[in-house]
């Protein structure tokens, strides 16, 4: 009997993950251990250099056909322009895309959302690249790059940001995946881009960094009747209630919605904020503009514009990612909202960021969710978040830190 001293559930679960997560860091990666990146045996080795781990070739050397996919498929760019090919994508994405743990919830990317996301300024159209079956043509996996200056300390480095690989669920275990994501690396070299940055929820070789999402509840009733969390010990659902009650309306003076004539005074504003952490986003303008401003179900942007001065000293967004939530014969949809990127340098950030909850309980999100990375620390406590179960690893392709970053150096936030 060896499991009987520990009687908790939560303390078990918690050991339970904690061995799997060291199993996965035993366990081979017959794919990643031939990638140009950090290495789990390398993990502490203080001498290897910061930087490409790889050199970039010349451009005649890069494959100039595609890899071989199993004889019943075939390579299809997805033409996001094309609303009957952005709806193939959308359906992938909303029958097999990421599941929480329990099966309970699975994102549900809008259409609108993909487009946002899969078509900046500068984006390469042969980087949305899907599988389909060679017979009937129905669209089977899917990955995508869109190109960004990410900077590392000191250096800004052109990037591909990787998002949206999923492998029908039929098709799983077929080690398609690695095809893919060595199509997609072939296309981006094409474009003379060698590093890449990307996000999971599982362990690979090697996290640059490990965060943890945190939720703060807006309909507790929905979030308790669907599942997505619990009644807390000694708690009524009236309690519960007016626990994560709300104002009816933003409190901070010259609070208000992101226009386009504000480009320019957010993005400096960004651009100072984010000078401070150690990988971040560079933004420019044209990114500002594409990224920030609000576009209806997709992100959302508010600033406050001093009523004084008119100067804008503070900024919060969030982006709207609805989960569709498997069998439940009440509900369809979890709405949620994500932090994206948030300045205060007048108000305090617990004022701004509760001025946030109160906008996306105003649109109607169920739940309003955040990374621990950049500030964000500061407010998540105090403004009723709790920790989720999941964790989300940061990713580099060919490039090397020193050592993992703290959630709070990383000044980055993927779709
Ligand atoms: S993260 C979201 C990923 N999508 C989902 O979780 C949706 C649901 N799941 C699926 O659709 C499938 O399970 C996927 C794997 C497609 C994920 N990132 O084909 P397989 C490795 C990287 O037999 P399947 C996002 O979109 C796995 O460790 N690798 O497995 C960012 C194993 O390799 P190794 C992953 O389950 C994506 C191999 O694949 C992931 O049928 C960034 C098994 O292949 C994962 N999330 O399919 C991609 N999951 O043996 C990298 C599993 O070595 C980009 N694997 O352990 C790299 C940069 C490229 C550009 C570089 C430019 C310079």
């Amino acid at each position: 009997e060896v499991n009987t001293l520990v009687g908790d559930d939560a303390a078990m679960e918690s050991i339970a993950r904690r061995f799997q997560d060291s199993i996965s860091v035993e366990k081979p990666h017959k794919f990643w251990e031939t990638q140009p990146v950090g290495q789990f045996k390398d993990i502490g080795d203080t001498s290897l250099p910061e930087g490409p781990i790889e050199a970039a070739t010349p451009l005649s050397e890069v494959k100039q056909e595609p890899y071989n996919l199993p004889a019943a498929y075939e390579w299809t760019t997805c033409d996001m322009k094309s609303d009957y090919v952005c709806s193939e994508v959308y359906n992938l994405l909303r029958n097999n895309y990421v599941e929480d743990d329990e099966n309970m919830f699975r994102f549900n990317y809008s259409k609108e959302f993909l487009t946002w996301a899969l078509r900046p300024p500068g984006y390469y159209p042969s980087w949305h690249i899907g599988v389909r079956a060679k017979t009937s043509k129905k669209l089977v996996a899917f990955i995508s790059g869109v190109p960004a200056r990410i900077r590392v300390r000191d250096d800004v480095v052109k990037m591909a940001e990787i998002n949206f690989l999923c492998v029908h669920k039929k098709l799983r275990s077929k080690r398609l995946a690695p095809v893919m994501i060595k199509e997609v690396t072939r296309r981006v070299h094409l474009e003379n881009i060698w590093q890449a940055a990307y996000t999971a929820g599982v362990v690979l070789p090697t996290p640059v960094a490990t965060c943890q999402y945190w939720h703060r509840t807006l309909n507790p009733k929905k979030l308790i009747d669907v599942g997505f969390s619990r009644l807390g010990a000694r708690m009524t659902m009236s309690r519960t209630i007016k626990l994560y009650k709300l104002q009816d309306a933003p409190v901070t003076p010259g609070f208000r919605k992101m226009e386009p004539c504000d480009v320019p005074a957010v993005t400096r504003l960004l651009r100072s904020y984010l000078s401070q952490f150690l990988v971040a986003t560079d933004f420019d303008e044209n990114d500002v503009e594409h990224w920030l401003l609000p576009r209806e179900d997709v992100v959302d942007s508010y600033l406050v514009e001093s009523p004084e001065t008119h100067d804008v000293t503070d900024f919060c967004s969030f982006y709207t990612l609805p989960s569709t939530i498997l069998g439940n014969p009440n509900y369809t949809t979890l709405k949620a909202a994500y932090s994206y990127y948030n300045v205060a340098t007048k108000t305090t950030f617990l004022q701004l960021m509760n001025d946030a909850l109160i906008v996306a309980k105003q649109k109607g999100f169920d739940v309003f969710n955040a990374l621990d990375v950049m500030h964000n620390e500061s407010f998540l406590k105090e403004l009723k978040f709790g920790p989720g179960d999941g964790q989300l690893h940061y990713y580099l392709y060919n490039y090397r830190l020193r050592s993992a970053l703290k959630p709070s150096e990383l000044g980055l936030v993927l779709l």
